[in-house]
């Protein structure tokens, strides 16, 4: 899942035209607007795109003005829904990322969803509309970048990472959904993914074949940190689980690539 979760990314730097174009193709297919917030709807989701472009929020953290006001669904029982956001929100994104959260093995969809007041939040959307949401920051142009989502543990639960406020507190946070909300197992400051402007969110997770691994930036941009989350209750865990910074060497040209492929050379 997270080599997948990479190719996506890779997808989403083709650039925002490119997804603008795929939006127009998708407008002219059937639409039906999930039935409200429930988010108990089991089918997997097997595409996801956004759509509604708009520039209600001033923010162009991602580069340019231009959000989402919409969120596109395809299911794997053939269904295409629309999520569409009230216009004192946007999906504040890249692209939409497919990933089971809940372990029944079929994917949801996680998204960024920012409030132009409240700024930006992480949030699980399925078939049946919108399912956990982390608190929204709290002020408007504050926003969160994802990492992944993988078992990141080994405890067989899947956990969700992000960095929160990558240009301001440089948080990596680790969340897993469970009875409904989002909760927080394990946070470390010092690390980011993302400087402003730039289109895409660097970085991810990788599994080199000792379990996934997060791949990071320091706050200076020079060197690239890999993270592990330590199974709780672990040696040196006390009863939380933990993070684990280690520092994979300098972010000379390509070497972030290598280090996503396993390649790096130490
Ligand atoms: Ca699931
Ligand atoms: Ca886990």
């Amino acid at each position: 899942m997270p080599r997948g979760r990479d190719r996506s990314e890779g997808r989403a730097a083709a650039g925002r035209g490119a997804r603008i174009a795929a939006w127009l193709l998708v407008a002219l297919m059937p639409l039906a607007t999930p039935a409200g917030a429930g988010g108990d709807d089991d089918v997997a989701i097997v595409a996801a795109g956004f759509g509604d472009p708009t520039t209600r929020y001033d923010h162009a953290i991602l580069g340019d003005d231009i959000e989402w006001g919409a969120l596109r669904l395809r299911t794997a029982d053939g269904r295409r829904l629309l999520v569409r956001l009230p216009t004192s929100r946007v999906f504040e994104d890249t692209a939409p990322r497919l990933a089971d959260v809940d372990g029944d093995g079929a994917a949801e969809v996680i998204v960024v969803e920012t409030d132009l007041s409240l700024g930006a939040s992480l949030a699980v959307y399925d078939a049946g509309g919108l399912v956990a949401r982390t608190p929204f920051i709290g002020r408007p142009h504050r926003w969160l970048a994802p990492v992944g989502a993988a078992d990141l543990d080994g405890d067989g639960r899947v956990e969700i990472a992000y960095v929160d406020r990558p240009h301001l507190l440089r948080r990596l946070r680790v969340v897993r959904l469970a009875g409904g909300r989002l909760h927080e197992i394990a946070a470390i400051d010092g690390v980011t993914n993302h400087r402003i402007g730039d289109r895409d969110i660097s970085g991810g997770v990788r599994d080199c074949g000792t379990g996934p691994e997060m791949v990071l930036l320091d706050p200076g941009w020079r060197r690239i940190l890999v993270a592990r989350l330590r199974p709780a209750g672990g040696e040196g865990a006390g009863t939380s689980a933990g993070i684990v910074l280690v520092d994979a060497g300098p972010n000379a040209p390509g070497r972030l690539a290598a280090v996503m492929a396993c390649r790096e050379a130490r």
